[in-house]
């Protein structure tokens, strides 16, 4: 199903996610505000905010900088990414990403793409910037009407290059799920049902060996996405190699959940769960964060934390000149050092 998914990746750390889908012959476009972050990416559909020279983690900037070629930069995607539904990867603590990809959504979401956010939350040692970024992009993000899943993948969770393959490894089999089984089957329309999902998603994925549901259960919860404090989910889907698995066991760990989809794969079992509660209590801890840092840097004004010194009155000093030696050639200078 992957010819009916686009992928767009915003900033240098959703350019890096979408990179691994195009190695998996999805159609992927990269936009950037910075020309070094733009060439470390070796793909086909590269767009560049004209006249940027990076954000520097200023989310106003980049729509400053993208006001005059906004229409431009859109009707590129279009012509693109031709396909319906859209996943859009960025991060929420950087410039680029975190503020392009609002006004972005924004778009597509009106023309009738089904959007599938894909945001990435810093880890627990950012910066005071890096989290004022991710919480105003996630009350944003949060606030747009009609868009479909949404992924929050969490730096905390582990190393950021690990994080994306296995992201990329999670959706890609997700969206390409194999299933062809009497035992039952979830087929093209149920998944897109369940990426068409408002809310939060997760995937989880487990191998052969170990499609139990306790295994299951803990790839859902402890896997790299943020952590799961929703008691209802909307859909939960259950693709599985294990033919007795508990099902009852894993849909338990929900109070409520509105349906389950099932099927039944030879190969790894997936699990998905999706119209998730947004967490909260992560996202004010972003605001915690900056707001703590604020306030300490206001009671230590820089300027003023040493007592006031009186300029030096009545003393002057005058350097020795010392006249550079006449110029000698590069091969002189050798020459010199050789001679020595
Ligand atoms: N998981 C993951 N996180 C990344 C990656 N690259 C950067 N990040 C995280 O993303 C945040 C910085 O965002 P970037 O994507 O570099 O920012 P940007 O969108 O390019 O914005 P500016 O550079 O400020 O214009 C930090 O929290 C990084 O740890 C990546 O490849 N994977
Ligand atoms: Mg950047």
């Amino acid at each position: 199903m992957k010819e009916q998914f686009g992928i767009l990746g915003l900033g240098a750390g959703g350019s890096n996610i979408a990179n691994l889908f195009e190695g998996k012959s999805y159609t992927t476009m990269y936009i950037n505000t910075s020309v070094e972050d733009l060439d470390c990416i070796k793909g086909v559909h590269k767009v560049m905010v004209p006249g940027a020279e990076g954000a520097a983690k200023d989310r106003k900037r980049v729509l400053q900088l993208a006001m005059e070629s906004f229409g431009d930069i859109v009707q590129k995607i279009e012509s693109v990414i031709t396909q319906k539904y859209v996943v859009i990867i960025f991060s929420a603590g950087g410039g680029t990403g975190s503020g392009l990809s609002i006004p972005i959504l924004k778009y597509l979401t009106q023309i009738g793409k089904v959007c599938i956010p894909v945001m990435i939350l810093p880890d627990n040692r950012s910066s005071a910037k890096v989290n004022e970024n991710a919480y105003n992009a996630s009350v944003e993000l949060m606030s747009i009407q009609g868009l479909g899943a949404t992924f929050l993948l969490d730096n905390s969770r582990g190393d950021k290059f690990a994080i994306n393959s296995r992201f990329a490894c999670e959706l890609d089999s997700f969206i390409n799920l194999q299933n062809s089984s009497v035992h039952g089957n979830i087929d093209k329309a149920e998944r897109k049902q369940m990426l068409s999902c408002p809310g939060v998603a997760v995937i989880g994925k487990v191998s052969k060996a170990k499609s139990v549901a306790s295994e299951l259960v803990d790839s859902l919860y402890n896997g790299i996405h943020a952590e799961i404090t929703s008691k209802n989910a909307y859909y939960l889907g259950i693709s599985t190699s294990n033919k007795s698995l508990d099902i009852e066991s894993i849909t338990s760990t929900f109070s409520s959940v509105y349906d389950v989809f099932t099927g039944t794969s030879e190969a790894t079992s997936i699990i998905i769960a999706t119209g998730l509660q947004f967490p909260q209590k992560k996202i004010v801890e972003f605001r915690n964060k900056f707001e703590e840092t604020v306030k300490t840097m206001n009671d230590t004004n820089v300027m003023q934390s040493f007592e006031p010194l009186e300029p030096l009155k009545g003393l002057s000093f005058t350097p020795t000149v010392i006249q550079p030696q006449a110029s000698t050639s590069p091969r002189d200078i050798l020459m010199g050092l050789l001679n020595n």
